[in-house]
């Protein structure tokens, strides 16, 4: 028995005029040029639980034929996507089960909407791979699957429904970076989060042991890779981060990280990530000003922390690891001066990086469910719209076009060489005032 993994791959920004201007994403992305795809760590999670006598071929979407007849006729075809690519996804599989191939589908967009995904799949998985794919590959094989597999939620981590992700089957390929899990889930809970606790999953982390384990099986694969820790929030918990870090030292890695402001107030941290290698932290900082971020989470935990952003991300730059500071264009209390204001923050705060996105209503979060019960989405189905650059609801503060054209005009300045090239001498000086060894080992 033969089964295809197809990964939904690549990043997607529908509007070229963002894509030349270089919108930066998570990692170390040169600007102005489209990001390497990075492997489905979801796909190779799947192929892990995949019984050892069925074999598994992985396969990145845009290597797909476009001919049906050059498809492959596997057993069985599973298909993991985000929301961005999900109609695309429906398409595919459809193709497949037109030829007589059935398709199981699962990954985040499917666990949301699982009602829409059925219509286009001989099964689904809602959840984790974990605690449904071996009884699903065992009920085909049995002629029996059924329309529905429940994954887990909780406790995927947990002896017994952990697995060790295939990384061997990324060997050979042409991936700039690989992607290690260390732990699921964000306790902050922002309201527009498709990533947070209330979304994936509860809170949970690996034991120190798996993840470095995983961090000399992903590398392995590679001659020189750059590590993407695929978390929400990696240092929730600092006890924790801080045995982590103390273990990645020895490997010599280089890697990047998503995590909370707060990793600024700890000093020992901060040196224990340098020295184990992180080279840049993604931190949400969403808004310029303090009032942008009241009622974004349910404690206002980010508005709390507004007066300290400044000060944070410089303690955090000295340190060695540069800032990736994404903010979300669009929230309810934003007007058309947000741009300028942003504009000014970002000049004040130095950031090295700068992701700037549109607030996106994606499925299942509780911003969804607010702007669809206040009629403010501006149509019923747009998933290949929630790319974070499109504009899919109306504003509360601005019409959709002034949101469209403040960001335009907005990504203009944030990527214009003059911008980046100033926020990259101060990166470079700080490095040089710290020990002469400044963005080479970035790039
Ligand atoms: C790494 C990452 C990327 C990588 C993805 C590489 C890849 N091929 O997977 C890159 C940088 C390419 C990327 C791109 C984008 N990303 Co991204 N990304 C992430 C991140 C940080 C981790 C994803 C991950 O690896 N998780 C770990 C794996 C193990 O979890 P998993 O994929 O959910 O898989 C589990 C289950 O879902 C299930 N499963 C998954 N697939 C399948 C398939 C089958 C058959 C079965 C049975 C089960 C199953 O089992 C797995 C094991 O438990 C998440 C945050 C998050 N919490 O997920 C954001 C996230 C997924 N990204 C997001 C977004 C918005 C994007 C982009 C649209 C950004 C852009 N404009 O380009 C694109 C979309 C790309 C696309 N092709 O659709 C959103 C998606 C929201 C949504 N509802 O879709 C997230 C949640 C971030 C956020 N907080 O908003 N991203
Ligand atoms: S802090 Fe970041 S990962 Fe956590 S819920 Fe908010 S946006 Fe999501």
């Amino acid at each position: 028995m033969r089964i295809g993994l197809i990964a939904m791959s690549g990043v997607r920004v529908r509007t070229e005029e963002l894509a030349e201007m270089g919108v930066t994403l998570p990692g170390f992305v040169n600007r102005g040029k489209v990001i390497a795809s990075l492997p489905s760590l979801g796909l190779l999670t799947v192929a892990a639980l995949t019984p050892p006598d069925v074999e598994v071929a992985y396969i990145e979407y845009d290597s797909v034929p476009e001919d049906d007849a050059e498809l492959e006729r596997f057993d069985l075809v599973g298909i993991s996507s985000f929301t961005a690519r999900i109609e695309a996804t429906y398409a595919l599989a459809d193709r497949y089960r037109a030829m007589g191939v059935p398709v199981a589908l699962g990954g985040l967009h499917v666990s949301l909407m699982p009602d829409e995904a059925r219509q286009h799949a001989d099964a689904i998985v809602v959840d984790g791979a974990e605690g449904a794919w071996p009884e699903l590959v065992a009920d085909f094989k049995a002629g029996r699957m059924k329309k529905r597999y429940q994954g887990l939620r909780k406790g995927v981590f947990a002896p017994g429904a952990y697995v060790m992700p295939r990384f061997d089957l990324l060997e050979g390929r042409p991936y700039n970076r690989v992607t290690v899990q260390t732990s699921r889930g964000c306790p902050i809970n922002c309201e527009f989060c498709a990533a947070s606790l209330r979304i994936t999953s509860s809170f949970q982390q690996k034991p120190v042991e798996r993840v470095i384990e995983e961090l000399r099986a992903a590398t392995a694969a590679f001659d020189s890779p750059f590590v993407e820790l695929a978390d929400d929030n990696t240092f929730v918990n600092k006890k924790w981060g801080k045995a982590l870090l103390k273990e990645m030292a020895p490997l010599n890695l280089r890697w990047f990280t998503e995590t909370d402001i707060s990793v600024a107030d700890d000093p020992e941290l901060l040196d224990l990530m340098a020295k184990a290698g992180c080279k840049q932290i993604l931190i949400g900082l969403e808004s310029p000003s303090e009032g942008g971020l009241v009622g974004l989470d349910p404690h206002d935990w980010k508005a709390r922390r507004f007066d300290k952003y400044l000060s944070a991300i410089s303690r955090i730059q000295a340190a060695g690891i540069s800032v990736n500071g994404t903010f979300v264009l669009g929230l309810d209390s934003h007007t058309s001066s947000v741009f300028a204001e942003l504009l000014d923050f970002v000049r004040a705060s130095n950031l090295l990086e700068v992701q700037l996105t549109v607030q996106t209503p994606f499925p299942g979060t509780p911003l969804y469910e607010r702007l669809k019960r206040d009629g403010r989405l501006l149509a019923e189905r747009y998933w290949d719209r929630c790319t974070l650059f499109d504009v899919n609801y109306v504003p509360a503060r601005m019409s959709v076009e002034e949101l469209e054209q403040g960001f335009v005009w907005l990504a203009a300045e944030v990527y214009s060489d003059r911008e980046f090239n100033r926020r990259k001498r101060h990166y470079m000086d700080l490095a040089k005032a710290r020990n002469g060894d400044g963005l080479r080992s970035v790039a």
